[in-house]
């Protein structure tokens, strides 16, 4: 193999003057390489089997799925971990489109990947004369990405590359997707060309400071304050301004609310946090500081009941345009989050006036009263186990290692584990994020064990899993330390629904009753373990973590346990007729 970018051989060539040269699949792999993203999450086939295969043999991780939502899903959560961007490789057509959904996904959630798809002949797709898995890809792309590029030359793959990396990272982050003709990947020029054609990116995703003056205007705000909070969202975990972060909540000593994956940015535990007392903190708090947190649905916009009186917000954010999204912002403060909050902790010293006695003290009444309810609840050992006392087990096993990273979703098991399970360290909670997603699951657990190296503990409703379940075979294909708890009540919601119509067919929302999830890893060489008592799960837990293999528990659940849409409850319409 000549020591060039790619090659083809050259021996083959008269020896005198046969320059080394290389190709569409080197290029790609090497303008990735060049920029230090090491592994691709994707399925192989037309045309991208050689690239694939050609990434492995220089070096590249390529983890291959069994459906590209996964691998797209897996690449969406490396990006989030990593802050650089995760790469999905699929096949045109299905492929892509089954990639898309994480792609969308990704975007929606800021997580910075890019979905690398081959795609059939342009000439045949432009004139839609029907090619092998044709399909306009890159305009379907097009509303579900932060950007998408299509490179019809070699010789602009370094340039492609580039500008999908920056796309990704840089500002608000997202899903770029990347089109590769078929006919790009086998294009030729010399290695010496190609290698000058490459481009290392410069400041990927640079810096962008405050204004001084929106900082001054934010302080002034927040001083004014008599019951400041402060909000923490996935933005402000997936900047990595740990200390900094931690450091304004603790020298300002306003209580602070994590969103879902935010919780672990300061341990759960901290005494500053109000998570156990968050309606009455929204509700009741007269300044708000969001940092890195959206005023959407999950925070129902920023108005009505759950906010009680008009307050004035402060929000920090790498983009201009999320500010009075939904409401009016007092403060705006645009800049990366790292650079933000450094600025703030600028103007907070020790004349910075802490927050009022009767505010805290409020505040933690209400939050002690709260754990101490939710204590009895999860003292209590019912049989069947339900989602309390299962969720008892998980949280005291998380609490004894914090350093695991969580995955969780479904609707009553994501709700519960939510708001049960402490976490301690920063983005080790992962789930279904801005748009509720069912099918993360497997993916974000892939990716995370990928790219920590580290155990995973996947919670996972009985619906939610099966939505990327076939992925079991990919973690004991990669012995990965990722351990499967799934949260088995029969159903969506629940197990207890009947047909109405009193046909034969079970409702909606019931699986087989009793079914042996546990069954599934063993096809493939993990371990399963079947619990029906906390004390069965624990152990089988325990297990797992000292082993560190593929491991699925089947944890059965009491079938009644769950309510309709766990706490969305709200947002489903039902029909007054079904109410008969
Ligand atoms: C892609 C997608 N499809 C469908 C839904 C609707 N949905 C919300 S939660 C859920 C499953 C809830 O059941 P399960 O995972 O078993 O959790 P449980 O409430 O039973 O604990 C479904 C299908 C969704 N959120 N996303
Ligand atoms: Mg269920």
């Amino acid at each position: 193999m000549a020591e060039v970018v790619g090659h083809i051989d050259a021996e083959t060539m008269p020896e005198t003057e046969a320059p080394a040269m290389t190709d569409g699949f080197h290029l790609v792999i090497d303008a990735f390489k060049l920029n230090g993203i090491e592994t691709i999450y994707g399925l192989p086939g037309i045309p991208v089997t050689d690239l694939a295969r050609l990434a492995q043999a220089r070096g590249m991780r390529v983890i291959s799925f069994r459906h590209e939502q996964n691998a797209g899903n897996a690449a969406a959560i490396a990006g989030y971990l990593t802050q650089k961007p995760g790469l999905c490789l699929t096949v045109s057509a299905p492929g892509f489109l089954n990639g898309l959904t994480a792609l969308a996904n990704a975007t929606t959630n800021c997580f910075p990947m890019i979905l690398v798809s081959g795609s059939s002949e342009r000439e045949i797709v432009d004139l839609q004369q029907g090619d092998y898995e044709e399909m306009d890809q890159l305009n379907i792309a097009r509303p579900h990405a932060k950007a998408a590029f299509r490179v019809l030359h070699a010789e602009d793959i370094g340039i492609g590359v580039a500008r999908a990396i920056r796309a990704a990272v840089s500002g608000r982050p997202g899903g770029v997707y990347l089109d590769l003709p078929a006919k790009l990947l086998a294009q030729t020029m010399t290695a010496e060309a190609g290698r000058r054609s490459l481009v290392r990116v410069v400041d990927a995703a640079p810096r962008q400071l405050p204004s001084p003056q929106s900082v001054e205007r934010a302080l002034a705000v927040l001083k004014s304050a008599k019951r400041p909070l402060i909000l923490l969202g996935k933005g402000a975990a997936y900047s990595q301004a740990d200390a900094a972060i931690r450091a304004l909540v603790e020298r300002s000593g306003i209580p602070y609310l994590p969103m879902s994956m935010a919780k672990g940015l300061l341990p759960d535990d901290h005494a500053q946090s109000a998570s156990a007392a968050r309606s009455f903190v929204l509700a009741e708090s007269d300044v708000v500081m969001l940092i890195g947190a959206r005023l959407n649905w999950l925070l129902s916009h920023g108005k009505g009941k759950t906010w009680g009186a008009p307050k004035q917000f402060i929000q920090i954010d790498i983009s201009p345009t999320e500010i009075d999204s939904n409401v009016a912002i007092a403060a705006p403060v645009i800049g990366d989050i790292g650079s933000c909050v450094a600025a703030l902790l600028d103007g907070i010293d020790a004349s910075f006036p802490k927050p009022g006695a009767a505010w805290l003290d409020a505040v933690n009444e209400r939050k002690n009263k709260n754990l101490e309810k939710m204590a009895a609840t999860l003292a209590k050992d019912p049989t069947p186990m339900n989602f309390h006392s299962a969720l008892r087990v998980l949280r005291d096993v998380v609490k004894a290692n914090p350093s695991v990273t969580v995955v969780n979703e479904g609707a009553n098991t994501l709700d519960f584990a939510r708001s049960i399970i402490d976490m301690y360290e920063p983005r080790k909670r992962l789930d279904c994020g801005t748009w509720g997603i069912m099918g993360i699951g497997m993916g974000f657990a892939i990716g995370a064990a990928v790219e920590t190296g580290k155990q995973v503990i996947a919670i996972e409703g009985d619906s939610a899993f099966g939505f990327s379940g076939m992925e079991v075979e990919t973690i004991c294909r990669y012995r990965l330390p990722v351990c499967i708890v799934v949260f088995n009540n029969n159903g969506v919601y629940r197990g207890t629904d009947q047909n109405p119509s009193g046909g034969s067919d079970v409702a909606p929302t019931v699986f087989v009753k009793g079914a042996r999830y546990d069954k599934l890893i063993e096809a493939f060489g993990g371990r399963g373990y079947h619990a029906s008592t906390p004390a069965e799960l624990e152990r089988a837990l325990r297990e797992a973590i000292a082993l560190g293999e593929p491991v699925l528990i089947n944890a059965v659940i009491d079938e009644a346990a769950g309510t309709e849409s766990g706490r969305l409850t709200n947002l489903n319409p039902q029909s007054a007729a079904h109410k008969k």
